[in-house]
């Protein structure tokens, strides 16, 4: 099913206008660097991105604003939260519709994309009061062991089109409350959203009395993120991207001693037992696989289904992609709005190509919808293609909506040929026996950052936290104790006798 109307570059242009508006951002057009929709595929603004002078005044600002804020009680740093929070309630609709505009998200996920916002934010918030260190026994009488948590600097955030405000979200909310001043590069396809996200900020910074410092945005190309790798007045570089980009990022961090929290690609599988509910299972695979156009570091890319459900199942799925319904992604109906760009088709149609090559056969989807209503936008059916074996294509990341499918006969094959590619995010196991879903989950089990039973890869809650191994580059973000990548501790040892003791039992003098 394909919505044949699309709407006009005009009618995007005025309805981004009117929710930049409504947040009450003004844009200075006229710029050559540019805003476009990928449901046209058409530019939208010409905007003005940062020069080196801007980077390197943005660096020393951030640095100066976290000299106070690292200062200021971490409950007072959760107002300035809570109140970002608010403002992304009150605004949910009109974020949403830039999410849809720029990265061609449907509504409800772009409405999700808010809503992951705004629940970083009460968590951050709730986290402000319980930043906690411990106090650990010391073996010396008189003495006592402390560690205490403290602010980090400033973090440099590298975030990438496909989710382009809640990932910003996971590491500000989360970096402020930790005492740090945040530095964000986002996206070049995403610059409208990050604007009107800075501007809330902003607003919240003024409202509660916070230095307008702690958050700068960096509009600009790669090389506005390399200047943030390479500074060492940025303590931390958390870095959503490709493992290409990790590759890069991660060395050149070290290499200067900062810190790094890389959120890269992935390969995620999901492995169908015979026991699996097959009703939940296909729900859970089409949103996986389909859903955000493929285009989650989360999305569901490998299925490993045992022999004897594989035909019922492939058949099944088979009709489920038939009935997509692809297009306009403000329209209700829509489930699959379009790629990003027309490279990333070119990059789908050539896995498409190498995949055939290699034994693949595909069982449905891969055409192109819409090319004659929007010549220059990327509309496709997701894609699902059997394999007989993971090729090196399989075993890459390709951030498009195609989904391989395997067959096994034992758990143990199926563990190991899920954990048979270079990256390690997410993962899942549909079945309906215990065992097999606890040692999934085990040691032996998925070598992966997230681990399901009975639901897909994507999707993840912000209480826990998110993040991969292997060529994912090991990073964890979100929720849970994330937030400790944000700041140092320090180890105190505290003598109240009046007696100086050795550790260790060592004496001297
Ligand atoms: C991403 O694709 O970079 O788990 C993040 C999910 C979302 C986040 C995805 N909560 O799919």
């Amino acid at each position: 099913m394909t919505s044949t109307a699309l709407p006009t570059t005009d009618d995007l242009r005025t309805r981004a206008r009117t929710a930049l508006d409504h947040i009450g951002v003004g844009v200075a057009e006229g710029g050559d660097f540019s805003a476009r929709t990928p449901l046209t595929g058409e530019n939208l603004f010409g905007l003005t991105a940062a020069t080196d002078a801007d980077t390197e005044d943005t660096i020393a600002a951030s640095r100066a604003a976290f000299l106070t804020w690292r200062a200021t009680p971490a409950p007072r740093r959760g107002e300035l939260v809570r109140r970002l929070g608010e403002l992304l309630r009150e605004h949910k609709s009109d974020l949403a519709d830039l999410v849809t505009i720029e990265a061609g998200k449907i509504r409800s996920e772009a409405l999700g994309e808010v809503q992951e916002m705004i629940d970083i934010c009460d968590f951050a918030v709730g986290l402000s009061r319980q930043l906690y260190g411990r106090t650990i026994a010391s073996e010396r009488p008189g003495h006592r062991l402390a560690e205490t948590w403290h602010p980090l600097g400033v973090v440099g955030v590298i975030s990438a089109f496909n989710f382009p405000a809640a990932v910003w979200s996971w590491n500000t909310a989360v970096a402020l409350v930790c005492g740090d001043t945040v530095i964000w590069k986002p996206s070049e396809l995403t610059p409208l959203i990050s604007l009107a996200c800075d501007h809330l900020l902003a607003q919240a910074a003024d409202e509660v009395g916070a230095p307008r410092d702690v958050h700068r945005l960096l509009l600009g190309d790669r090389a506005a993120g390399a200047k943030l790798v390479d500074d060492p007045r940025v303590a931390l570089v958390s870095a959503t991207g490709s493992t290409r980009m990790g590759r890069e990022v991660g060395p050149r961090v070290a290499a200067r001693f900062g810190r790094s929290l890389l959120e890269l690609g992935g390969n995620n599988a999901a492995i169908v037992a015979p026991s699996a509910d097959l009703d939940l299972a296909i729900q859970g695979i089409v949103f996986a696989a389909a859903g955000t156009a493929g285009q989650r570091c989360t999305t569901l890319r490998r299925l490993i289904v045992h022999r004897d459900i594989a035909d019922t199942l492939v058949e099944r799925l088979t009709t489920a992609y038939g009935k997509l319904p692809i297009g306009d992604p403000f329209e209700d109906t829509t489930l699959v709005g379009p790629l990003i760009s027309a490279a990333a088709l070119d990059t789908m149609n050539s896995a498409l190509t190498r995949v055939q090559a290699q034994g693949g056969k595909i069982l449905a989807g891969g055409n192109r919808r819409l090319a004659e209503a929007a010549p220059a936008a990327a509309y496709v059916e997701p894609v699902l293609v059997r394999v007989d074996a993971q090729t090196d294509v399989v075993r890459e990341e390709t951030f498009a909506p195609i989904l391989y499918v395997l067959t096994y006969d034992t758990l143990e094959e199926a563990i190991a040929l899920h954990n048979d590619v270079p990256q390690g995010l997410s993962s899942s196991i549909f079945t309906r026996d215990q065992r097999e879903a606890e040692i999934f989950l085990s040691a032996a089990g998925s070598d992966c950052g997230i681990a399901n039973v009975n639901i897909g890869t994507s999707g993840a809650e912000i209480g826990g936290a998110f993040g991969g191994e292997k060529d994912t580059g090991g990073g964890r973000e979100s929720g849970s104790d994330a937030w400790k990548a944000y700041m140092r501790s320090a180890t105190n040892t505290i003598n109240y006798s009046s007696e100086l003791s050795l550790a260790q039992g060592v004496s001297f003098l």
